[in-house]
């Protein structure tokens, strides 16, 4: 090696690694999508950013913690198809996507804990629905909608729902009343002990 490539390696070096050596083991790279706080036991970030965390500010939240999803890391969970009709074209659709449980047990939730989630879609609109509630419903997180991922100009790109045409609670209701505890851009899911 001549003097001027050591002197480039050891530059590089000098930048690289010390960025690379600070980057926790979660760093989240890929396209961030869903944040969960409150009752949660595993953080991969830290708390609210008054300055860079717009919406969840305009929303008047707050979080000493929180678990962020990327989209790789909600493709890596088990993911389950349902297929209700929908109430804006009345026709069945394919949804896929991990269960509800299965992302806030990424989080360190346990299936039976008792805790209430208060889904937080990018309009604004929230709901609240207890986990026990969300696995009686099999609620998914949608990441997808007859196979294709959803923008964020319509239902996406993540969409809180259930199987409506299968669960007596909703089944029996007309279509335009079974969806009201599936918020579509959800972007944020509070986590409160109950
Ligand atoms: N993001 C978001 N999701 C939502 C809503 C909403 O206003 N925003 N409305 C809820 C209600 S009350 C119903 S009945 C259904 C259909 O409402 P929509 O026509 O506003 O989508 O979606 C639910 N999910
Ligand atoms: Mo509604």
């Amino acid at each position: 090696m001549d003097k001027r490539h050591f002197l480039l390696a050891g530059a590089l070096g000098a930048v690289v690694s010390p960025r690379l050596a600070a980057a926790p083991s979660s760093a989240r790279t890929g396209t961030g999508l869903l944040t969960l706080s409150g009752a949660i036991a595993r953080s991969n970030r830290g708390p609210l950013d008054p300055a860079l965390d717009q919406l969840l500010v305009k929303h008047g939240r707050t979080l000493d913690k929180a678990w962020d999803f990327d989209a790789a890391m909600l493709a890596r969970l088990p993911a389950v198809t349902i297929q209700p009709t929908l109430e804006y074209d009345a026709k069945p659709h394919r949804l896929s996507g991990p269960l509800l449980a299965s992302v806030v047990g990424a989080a360190g939730v346990a299936a039976s804990a008792p805790v209430a989630l208060t889904l937080r879609a990018i309009d604004g609109y929230a709901v609240a629905v207890s986990l026990a509630d969300a696995n009686r419903y099999r609620m998914i997180v949608a990441t997808t909608l007859d196979g294709t991922a959803m923008s964020l100009g319509g239902l996406g790109p993540l969409w809180a729902v259930y199987d409506a045409d299968r669960i007596a609670d909703f089944a029996d209701k007309p279509l335009k009343q079974r969806f009201a505890l599936c918020p579509w851009g959800l972007y944020h899911i509070e986590v409160k002990t109950v």
